[in-house]
């Protein structure tokens, strides 16, 4: 009982820093760093200049991933991704609406975390960016030639997925851990009863190396507990997987006290290359499910959802030396491992100290079979046995760490709203800067792979408040931008960011910006309602449903009189842009139509459907300020009443 008062006392002495720290001492805070050096020059992309880095920060609750030049901080693109979003007609449009189907039908929402960019040899190779959804357990891949959603996997068996989406280091496998433990299969069972009954599955996502595609090769099956962040060995601890744990009590209700108990919680090491060959050799027991995979085509310009009806499960206890619990204290967020592989950083929330595990120390225990007991039948390694050594008292609430590949990490901490450098070997505290405010994930560019691009760090930040104009009761999210090529860091600028920037990936704009797309090759596109020529524009009727196979170029839609609708039809435009040349897309938007309107790539085919309730003559337009007679780029449906036998007809420029 003591402990639990003790416990809550320090929660609300945290929470008390949380609330204070913000507002508390702002005035001395502000304009810290920025406005005393030439910040502003460093941030200065001049017009028509690039920026040398994208960053890609994750949304949040906004589900969708955003497009950031660094250092100007200058937003580029919102990509959607688990939201539906109308500026693009992401989810509202026939092609893309598959890309939110689920095991729980359409989800037009997402809970967007932890974007990671697909990497070959340990290094960023900027093809693909992978991005996981918390509430209904998926993983997206973005390709970064389109910047396009190209594919949504479900993730079964998962509760909150939380600990993914990371990649290994030649992109083998994305992994997603689920956040909550449930029982699996899903049933009908007291709360009560979670402890010993619940289990966390651990699900390894392979991904096919020419197209990215990706398929999951098993979920292990590990016991009840929260798996809430994860990171991959690298370089010499390739092959290992490593996800911190908390609620290892199993704890079903005021988690904040019950969770808070164990001195220490764990670190799962999971060497994924035993169990990946055990699986290969026959190993695991399949078990039915239900998940979607969604894959868009480049090709035909849609998306088709499939449903999917077994996993192949995995019990730890199965492959022997492969599953260990390494002790972390105290209910670690964070797990970041260098860029060397050999220190595993686990960020205790609620411990004074930051823990940093050997990769090289764990190895040598598991050989000695030096165990401390077991959980679940799972060795526990001594705590002592596997500590490459702590950073003292570095600051209150660590949660993330990101390395600079010059033997520096850098933490953040969320209650005492800072930044801090520290060495890795000696865990000195090199060096602090204060966060404004209450700074979540940091990033550095390239940052978990084997060779970051120290030059800046981002900070991404929960709380504003003073720091912009207010907006009503709901205020910004943001980024800072520091400089950290010098030994002291450097705080160059403030950006707002779209929802709630979790997690973000940063790399070098020359990596990725020459292999972007312009345009989609109209001769290529394999879309089933694409019209190809103006000879093939037409309508098709087939009972009530009616088929329009129209054209859009400068500046006309072939064609812009249709008559012969009716009310109770159920009417597809089918809408190829025919223009061959780099950014020109087209919109059209319709009357009455609820669907958000299209915006049309070059190349590209879209759809959406219009269903008219009254007779009369109703115009559509571009919504797409394309060329100086974009104004002129229209058209009018004339809708009969359902009983009229006025023939279909459709015509450009004809009276
Ligand atoms: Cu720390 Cu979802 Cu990565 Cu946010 S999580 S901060
Ligand atoms: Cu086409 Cu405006």
């Amino acid at each position: 009982m003591k402990k639990t008062i003790n416990i809550l006392v320090s929660l609300v002495m945290l929470a008390a820093m949380v609330s204070c720290n913000p507002g508390g001492d702002k005035k001395a805070n502000k304009g810290q760093g920025g406005l005393a050096t030439n910040a502003a020059e460093k941030v200065y992309v001049a017009p028509g200049e690039h920026d040398e880095f994208y960053a890609f920060i994750s949304g949040g609750f906004s589900g969708q991933l955003s497009v950031y030049g660094l250092p100007s901080g200058r937003l580029f693109k919102v990509i959607p991704v688990f939201s539906q979003d109308a500026e693009k007609a992401y989810g509202y449009n026939e092609e893309t609406k598959p890309m939110l189907e689920t095991s729980y039908g359409f989800v037009p929402w997402g809970d967007a975390h932890h974007p990671d960019i697909s990497q070959t040899n340990g290094e960023l190779d900027g093809r693909w960016v992978f991005i996981n959804e918390n509430n209904t357990p998926r993983i997206a891949r973005v390709d970064l030639t389109t910047f396009e959603t190209a594919e949504i996997i479900e993730v079964p068996n998962s509760a909150g997925n939380h600990s993914s989406s990371f990649i290994t280091e030649n992109t083998e496998y994305v992994v997603a851990g689920t956040r909550f433990s449930v029982p699996i299969p899903q049933r009908d069972m007291p709360i009560k009863d979670y402890k010993g009954n619940f289990k966390g599955s651990l699900t390894f996502i392979s991904v096919a190396p020419d197209t990215g595609r990706m398929a999951i090769k098993f979920q292990l099956m590990m016991p009840g507990f929260d798996y809430d962040l994860s990171h991959p060995g690298r370089d010499k601890s390739h092959g290992w997987f490593f996800f911190t744990t908390y609620n290892t009590e199993e704890a079903n209700t005021l988690l904040e006290v019950n969770a808070s108990q164990n001195d220490k919680d764990f670190i799962a090491a999971v060497n994924w290359k035993k169990i990946e060959e055990y699986v290969n050799n026959g190993g695991g027991t399949k078990v039915p499910t239900n998940y979607s995979h969604n894959v868009y085509s480049d090709e035909t310009h849609m998306a088709t959802s499939t449903t999917i009806d077994e996993v192949l499960t995995v019990d730890p206890l199965d492959v022997p030396g492969a599953v260990f619990f390494l002790p972390t204290p105290k209910s670690p967020h964070g797990c970041d491992v260098d860029p060397t592989g050999e220190y595993i950083v686990g960020n205790g929330k609620l411990s004074a100290d930051l823990t940093v595990h050997s990769f090289t120390k764990m190895l040598a225990a598991i050989e000695n079979k030096k165990f401390d007991g077991e959980a679940y039948g799972i060795p526990i390694l001594k705590f002592e046995d596997v500590l490459a050594g702590t950073v003292k008292q570095p600051g209150l609430g660590p949660l993330h760490t990101e390395f600079d590949g010059q033997g520096n990490a850098y933490t953040t901490f969320f209650i005492s709203s800072e930044v801090v450098k520290w060495k890795l070997d000696t865990w000195e505290v090199v060096d602090r800067q204060p966060a404004f405010y209450s700074v979540g994930h940091g990033m550095i560019p390239g940052g978990n792979s084997r060779k970051p691009f120290g030059k800046y760090f981002v900070s991404l930040n929960k709380i504003t408040k003073d720091r912009y104009l207010p907006t009503g009761p709901e205020v910004t999210q943001s980024a800072q931008l520091y400089d950290i090529s010098g030994d002291k860091m450097e705080l160059l600028l403030d950006f707002p960011t779209i929802g709630e920037p979790h997690y973000a990936a940063g790399i070098p704009a020359n990596i990725v910006a020459k292999n972007s797309k312009q345009l989609f090759k109209l001769s290529e596109n394999k879309h089933p309602y694409a019209t190809l020529t103006d000879a093939d524009a037409r309508i098709e009727r087939n009972g009530n449903e009616v088929h329009i196979y129209m054209t859009m170029i400068r500046s006309h839609f072939n064609p812009d009189n249709i008559e012969g609708i009716k009310v109770g039809d159920k009417v597809y435009f089918h809408v190829t842009n025919h223009e061959q040349d780099y950014d020109v897309p087209h919109g059209i938007s319709m009357i009455g139509a609820n669907t958000s309107e299209l915006l049309i790539m070059p190349g590209q085919t879209e759809t959406f459907v219009w269903e008219p309730k009254l007779p009369g003559v109703w115009p559509f337009y571009c919504t797409d300020f394309c060329s100086a007679l974009h104004q002129e780029m229209q058209g009018y449906v004339r809708v009969s009443p359902a009983s009229s036998d006025i023939k279909l007809k459709w015509s450009l420029g004809e009276d």
